[in-house]
């Protein structure tokens, strides 16, 4: 079968945080904020869902179960789960694990929440990388922890880990754990084997968790395999791993992911909170076991269809914003886009793109944490001829300026 990723589909009246939230979201602000452009004139490059349908195969998963017609409490009792999504792992990633690590949160974010809380005490310290997905920071702050961060290396757009400030900064003995984004959002890189290792050495080193969070994995460049952190570190008791089918087959708001947990002890503590984990949404189960099971063949359409959308923005930033620094990420739906010789001034980048362009999109440190000034983060996960609009805006703005 063939899919069709050229669809523009309508997203109005579905309560999206993609059409309807970004003024909280991106501008910290009411519904009363004023654009020159109206909501539906904005070109939408911001939060990581997709604008493409998500499989049929997985709807229509959700519909068989809409046809048992009784939606009670659920948890994953049905062997074929698991199934389902170690039979993908052992595909995809040629790795396993045991079934009783998996347990399952309604998002990563909530897992992060909790488990930086249950890891980390009070006076205890939280390492990163920046830049980094802003719920990083935000689940140190929500448990008030200290962050500390870890600048990642730039070298003309290529990203890689300074393994001596990481290690400098993991040699605090107040900081506990680690969370590592593999792949990384926003600059995309997938950190081999190689680099993989030496941070899994200097966790071991340092005795700290390490929460690898790998909800990018399937969005990978063709022809890029995943090699899952806990495939480098078979053995280390201390390491939990978080996947979704959530990014990949833009089931976002289904919330519900799978978070692989080493550690029986912390297995104990995450189901001992209060319901949030344990109590599953039965139609995203449904959802969720269909697409492992069936959503192969759409993710490598996917693919196909991403890689060319790449493509196509770097080709025409080549063309029309010669300044820009890009380079096509090997993972990721996300451009990580440098218009610092732009913007000699630092600016509110999404505020300029907004009101200039009417584009929406994220970028700075306020949004990636930090090392990030200057940068604009693109969603590409959408029919090209939207891409083109907005790339088009964009550089009309910037070299209007
Ligand atoms: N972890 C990473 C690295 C992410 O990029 C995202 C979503 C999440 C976790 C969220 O996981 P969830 O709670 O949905 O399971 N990233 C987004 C982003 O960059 N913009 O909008 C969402």
């Amino acid at each position: 079968m063939q899919y069709n990723f050229d669809e523009i589909i309508d997203r109005k009246h579905t309560n999206a945080m993609n059409t309807d939230g970004f003024r909280s979201y991106i501008f910290h602000a009411g519904p009363d904020m004023k654009f020159p452009y109206s909501d539906d004139e904005f070109i939408r490059m911001w939060v990581a869902d997709m604008e493409f349908a998500t499989p049929p195969e997985v709807c229509q998963a959700i519909k068989d179960r809409v046809d048992k017609r009784i939606f009670g409490y659920s948890q994953v009792f049905d062997p074929g789960y698991y199934e389902a999504f170690s039979g993908w792992c052992g595909k995809m990633y040629d790795w396993d694990f045991p079934k009783e690590q998996l347990v399952f949160s309604p998002g990563i974010i909530p897992a992060l929440y909790e488990l930086v809380g249950d890891l980390v005490a009070a006076d205890e310290k939280v390492l990163i990388t920046t830049p980094a997905y802003g719920f990083f920071k935000h689940a140190a702050t929500y448990n008030n922890r200290t962050l500390v961060c870890s600048p990642l290396k730039n070298d003309n757009g290529w990203f890689s880990i300074d393994f001596a400030d990481l290690e400098q900064k993991a040699a605090d003995p107040k900081v506990k754990l680690i969370i590592w984004c593999n792949p990384h959002n926003p600059t995309g890189r997938m950190w081999t084997a190689e680099e993989t290792a030496r941070v899994g050495a200097i966790a071991e080193k340092y005795g700290l968790w390490l929460i690898s969070d790998e909800i990018h994995c399937d969005l990978i460049r063709q022809g890029k395999k995943h090699i899952p952190t806990a495939k480098v570190m078979p053995d280390y008791p201390k390491l939990i791993t978080c996947m979704a089918a959530s990014k990949t087959f833009n089931l976002a708001g289904l919330m519900f992911s799978n978070i692989i947990v080493r550690d029986a002890a912390v297995r104990q503590q995450m189901a001992a909170h209060d319901k949030t984990i344990g109590l599953v949404n039965p139609l995203s189960l449904a959802a969720t076991q269909a697409a492992y099971e069936q959503g192969g063949e759409w993710l490598k359409q996917l693919q196909a269809y991403l890689d060319g959308n790449f493509q196509f923005v770097a080709d025409y930033l080549a063309a029309n914003l010669p300044q820009a620094v890009f380079r096509i990420p090997e993972s990721t739906y996300l451009a990580w886009l440098d218009v610092s010789l732009y913007f000699p001034e630092t600016e509110d980048l999404p505020m300029f793109f907004a009101n200039k362009a009417g584009v929406l999109l994220e970028g700075g440190d306020g949004m990636f944490v930090g090392n990030a000034t200057g940068y604009v983060r693109l969603n590409l996960a959408m029919p090209r001829a939207i891409i083109a609009k907005g790339l088009q805006r964009i550089c009309e703005a910037i070299n209007q300026r």
